[in-house]
């Protein structure tokens, strides 16, 4: 087993790709666990096969009182005692990938103690990796391009796990922003002409050129994939990637194609 946590900002499309993936891979012939660690989705858009809110809903500790955030943090906190049942409830299916969708507020999931004790616990043993989603919405603009890379960065120092970058909701870019912009973000200097052809006070054209030039010079960004769940090439991309990472152990850093063995 191996598994993929789906982590992004509200709306990203984390459910929608954990049912599009899931149902992609499964075309090749490998099996998957679709996870639902939201426990205050309300619908979701695939048939989960292991569901935090079999044992906590979000709604409960809103009926007690709490507002919707405090009542999220509530349930995925008190899920840890779950986590071994989970684990248990995953190994008896034993499919090939496990794809966790969380919730929608990551910033409660990610940066709270819970949601990476969870991950551990449920992955234990398990290789795993994290796919960050960066809506499309984002890419309109350097100011914004460059906090969602920050905070994609900020994901991975939290999570500590591999992590496949992506630019989730693709189909609603113009052509010209995914061959301009999105496929050049990890080269030398892009950034820094990005942001230099904004208007900027001088204190944060400095802070936004030294967060990017740190983004790549360290490696973090290698290459963010453009997905559309309109667009199988793109999944079969991502899945390509995701392979890699999970194939080859500990070796990977952020998998760039160009570096294909
Ligand atoms: N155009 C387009 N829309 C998408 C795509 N993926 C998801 N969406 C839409 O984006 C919206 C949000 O999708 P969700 O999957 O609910 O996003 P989420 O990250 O799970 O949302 P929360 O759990 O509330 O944070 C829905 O209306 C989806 O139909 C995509 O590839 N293209
Ligand atoms: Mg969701």
């Amino acid at each position: 087993m191996k598994f993929i946590a789906l982590i992004g900002p509200a709306g990203s499309g984390k459910s929608t790709l954990t049912g599009e993936l899931s149902d992609h891979i499964e075309s090749y012939g490998a099996s998957v666990a679709r996870v639902n660690y939201d426990p205050a989705a309300e619908t979701l858009s695939y048939d989960p096969d292991v569901d935090i809110r079999d044992y906590v809903k979000a709604e409960d500790f809103m009926a007690e009182g709490l507002g919707p955030n405090g009542a999220l943090i509530a349930a995925v906190d008190s899920s840890i005692e779950y986590v071994y049942d989970i684990k248990d409830r995953l190994e008896d299916i034993n499919p090939d990938y496990a794809i966790i969708d969380t919730p929608g507020q990551l910033e409660l999931f990610a940066y709270r103690v819970g949601g990476p004790l969870i991950l551990d616990a449920i992955a234990g043993s398990y290789p795993i990796l994290t796919i960050f989603l960066m809506d499309a919405t984002f890419f309109d603009n350097p100011a914004s391009i460059v906090s969602i890379l920050v905070l994609a960065s900020s994901v991975a120092v939290r999570l500590k796990k591999p992590q496949i970058n992506i630019v989730s909701k693709s189909d609603l870019l113009k052509e010209k922003t995914i061959s301009d912009v999105i496929s050049r973000l990890g080269e030398e200097d892009f950034l820094v002409d990005v942001i230099n052809s904004e208007e900027l006070d001088p204190f944060l054209r400095s802070l936004s050129l030294r967060l990017s030039q740190a983004l790549v010079e360290s490696g973090f960004i290698g290459e963010v994939i453009p997905v559309s769940i309109r667009d199988p090439k793109s999944l079969d991309l991502l899945y390509a990637k995701i392979q890699q990472i999970l194939s080859y152990g500990d070796d990977y850093k952020f998998y760039d194609y160009s570096e294909e063995p």
